[in-house]
């Protein structure tokens, strides 16, 4: 047998009932989100396996996707077998196109920007309005699927296999990068590309959707540390410009990342100058509750906002400058969060407070989102 006959034979064995492939394209679909949007809050080493996944399941959707286009394509060429539902079929598959092709194009070092969105964005921007069409999709399509469709030790062998391929796919793309040597190679684990050099102008400005705040005037300029401390203190720009200096990489969920000496005052120092941190005892409906140290919460002018625990945020640095200048205003001026191994989102800019708090602050999720919309 020929070795394409052989391969094509593996691949018909390989091909899950159609039911099954239909359930399993909203599956993966689903699957690709949740582990797409976790992998914005990765940035430790350790959570490689995530874009694995991730990755993994991006190539067995193409397979998916091919067995499902061989076998309805009549019905998208066919004008008579046109339908209502044909609109939304077709908008789903041009979403899942664009998803795959943008993500395979990134993989391989392509980097084209769209003003200041980059092919990752625009990967992501697919990926999102996917969800709810393929969600509306199988909806008009809804077909239950049948227990011979998922007999499962055939589902768990193909699945894994899916997922094998789709891992060795990716495997051999990087060997074919490498030797290509092209922008794809050298992308981190997190699949961002480098911006070389060191200082202001190295590295882009970006801002989560809509922050971009007036020039904080320096003279003017106050932090406030205050919360669960012995006494709130407001330093000026110059206080926080402590020299002390650690080399930090800066991960951006759109795709870059860079490697900078970054200097400005330990925050652990910084809460050494408001006396250090204090449990408060608080009146709260006649009752007393004791509200101790554990997180420490960075906040912009422009509201947007982050906290870390109090272990880590000792060691973070609040910065004042990079690769030896002053922080220019795009970067954060005066001060903005240097927070090592959390991703570019977490650093927060034009920082104005810090205070340390009892509680996890779990509408910093929301707040990233919509500050500087008015
Ligand atoms: N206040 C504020 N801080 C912010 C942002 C923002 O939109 N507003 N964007 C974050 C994002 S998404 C990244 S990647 C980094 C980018 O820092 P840079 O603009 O200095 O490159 O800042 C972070 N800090
Ligand atoms: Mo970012």
């Amino acid at each position: 047998m020929a070795a394409r006959d052989r391969l094509r034979t593996a691949l018909d064995r390989l091909e899950p009932p159609p039911r099954a492939v239909d359930w399993s394209l909203l599956l993966f679909v689903v699957a690709e989100a949740v582990t797409g949007l976790v992998s914005f809050t990765v940035g430790v080493p350790a959570g490689w396996p995530l874009f694995w996944l991730h990755r993994a399941l991006g190539v067995g959707i193409v397979a998916l996707l091919a067995w499902k286009l061989a076998r309805v394509r009549r019905r998208l060429t066919d004008p008579n077998l046109w339908r209502r539902s044909t609109a939304l079929s077709v908008l789903t598959l041009v979403a899942a196109v664009g998803a795959i092709g943008t993500g395979a194009a990134w993989v391989f070092g392509l980097d084209v920007r769209l003003s200041y969105w980059t092919l990752l964005s625009v990967h992501v921007g697919f990926g999102l309005v996917l969800v709810p069409l393929v969600a509306a999709h199988a909806a008009t399509r809804f077909r239950l699927p049948r227990r011979v469709d998922f007999e499962r030790r055939r589902t768990a062998v193909r699945y894994f296999a899916l997922l094998a391929a789709g891992g060795a796919t990716y495997r051999l793309q990087q060997g074919v990068n490498d030797a290509l040597d092209t922008a794809g190679a050298d992308r981190r684990f997190t699949g961002s590309q480098p911006r070389e050099g060191a200082g202001n102008g190295a590295f882009p400005i970006t801002s989560w959707v809509a922050d971009d705040p007036d020039p904080i005037d320096r003279d003017e300029y106050r932090l406030t540390v205050d919360g669960l401390v012995a006494d709130s203190v407001e330093l000026t720009a110059d206080e926080l410009a402590a020299g002390h200096e650690t080399e930090a990489l800066l991960d951006c969920t759109s795709g870059w990342y860079t490697v900078q000496e970054w200097g400005g005052i330990r925050v652990g120092d910084l809460l050494d100058a408001a006396g250090g941190v204090e449990a408060a005892s608080e009146a709260d409906d006649g009752t007393a509750v004791d509200r101790e140290p554990a997180y420490v919460r960075f906040t912009s002018v422009t509201g947007y906002r982050w906290s870390l625990p109090i272990e880590e945020a000792e060691d973070a640095l609040l910065a004042t400058h990079v690769g030896g200048e002053r922080l220019t205003h795009g970067h954060g001026a005066p001060a903005r969060l240097v927070a090592p191994d959390r991703r570019g989102f977490q650093w927060v800019k034009w920082v104005t407070r810090v205070e340390v708090r009892a509680e996890y602050d779990l509408g910093q999720w929301v707040v990233t989102l919509v500050s500087g919309f008015d």
